[in-house]
């Protein structure tokens, strides 16, 4: 396989923390909100193994903050939402599929109400600013909308309690499951939520003051030692093993989220106005013609370029990959998938064919694990 570097620019933005990971040894980075994000630091199956074992400082900076605040905040908010905020809380986070009014998704982000009239929407990839704004400037409502200096160290992994623990106290682990609250480090107040895209556990530190969270970046590696801790990021094995889904990869702004399993976030029988609202009781009551599923390959590597196409003994187009990897736990390669209706049922025997290769498969349950 050939190796390419990847060319540097202004649009394509570095974090605070960029230099400390090159030093630290990243080797893959993709773009993520025109930002930096890093893939892997060598292998992406020993960071797996360590994930789930130890504890891991990953720079997520891309994951990017659309701050939204004004007397009108809420209502915008809950406008791009078809989750139920009405009574949402500070000091919590919900995670908000972002759809339009075709009831089609434009993000799926974490929002974090930070006071009645302030919000920060932590968004996937794709541009919600421009979307929010439009929304407002249409709506005349009365808010500022900005992107904030927010860069996001998450602290994951099992033993990410006892290492934020020794950084900020005890009190760090009465930090509810989305719930977040500010913590002291050297005089600088940082939010801190527990949440963060893995499911093994851990934090996420939304640093404003830059200075201090790349004081704070170093220091989590100097009294980590004891913990194991590595420099990592979002493994790709890990979030599909646990289901957590990817905007872009495995849905994006041609799928609604019914089609997606997001039923739980998506509240057709309340009062709220969302948009879209109409679209997807329509849809609800017609059923979805194709849904998000797990599929399990017999294959033992898998490349996520040419033909995603997944089809029945007969050739016939049943469903398409969006994403995948070989997953040790099963010894064999898992994804994500796309299946038309009636072939998302769990058992369903599909083939793949990719770069040349048929495999055989058959759909399971989201998650894996
Ligand atoms: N953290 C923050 N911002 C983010 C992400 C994050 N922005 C981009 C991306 N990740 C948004 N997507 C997700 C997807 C899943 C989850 C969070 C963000 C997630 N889901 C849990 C689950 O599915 O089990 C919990 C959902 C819930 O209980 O409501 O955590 O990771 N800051």
């Amino acid at each position: 396989m050939k190796n390419f570097s990847i060319a540097k620019s202004r649009r394509l933005r570095s974090t605070p923390y960029t230099s400390r990971i090159e030093t630290q040894g990243v080797t893959a980075y993709t773009v993520y909100n025109h930002m930096l994000l890093p893939a892997a630091f060598g292998s992406i199956e020993e960071s797996y193994e360590h994930l789930k074992k130890d504890v891991q400082v990953w720079d997520v900076a891309a994951e990017r903050q659309v701050e939204i605040q004004g007397k009108d905040s809420a209502k915008l908010v809950q406008l791009m939402t078809c989750r139920d905020l009405s009574k949402s809380k500070i000091g919590r986070c919900y995670y908000c599929p972002i759809i339009d009014d075709e009831g089609n998704l434009v993000n799926d982000p974490v929002v974090l109400k930070l006071a009645e009239d302030k919000w920060w929407i932590s968004i996937a990839d794709s541009d919600v600013i421009f979307f929010a704004k439009g929304l407002a400037s249409g709506y005349n409502f009365d808010v500022k909308i900005v992107e904030p200096i927010v860069d996001i160290i998450a602290v994951q992994g099992p033993k990410s309690f006892d290492l934020m623990e020794k950084v900020f106290g005890k009190i760090i682990k009465e930090l509810k499951f989305f719930g977040f609250s500010y913590f002291d480090f050297e005089g600088s107040q940082h939010l801190i939520a527990r949440s963060g895209w893995s499911k093994q556990g851990g934090y996420e530190v939304y640093v404003q003051d830059t200075q201090s969270g790349q004081k704070l970046y170093d220091y989590l590696f100097e009294v980590g030692k004891e913990f194991n801790v590595k420099p990592g990021c979002p493994n790709l094995i890990e979030r599909i093993e646990s289901g957590l889904l990817s905007y872009g990869n495995d849905f994006d702004n041609n799928d609604n989220p019914l089609e997606c399993g997001f039923d739980q976030y998506v509240s057709l029988d309340s009062e709220i106005n969302f948009l879209g609202k109409e679209k997807l009781k329509k849809i609800k009551l017609d059923g979805i013609k194709k849904k998000l599923i797990g599929v399990k390959l017999d294959a033992k590597e898998i490349s996520m370029s040419g033909s995603l196409d997944l089809k029945d003994d007969n050739g016939k187009i049943i469903g398409e990959l969006r994403s995948a990897c070989y997953s040790p736990h099963f010894g064999k390669v898992i994804g994500i998938a796309m299946m038309k209706k009636p072939h998302w049922k769990v058992s369903q025997s599909l083939k793949a064919e990719i770069n040349g290769n048929i495999f055989t498969g058959n759909v399971c349950d989201l998650p894996f694990i």
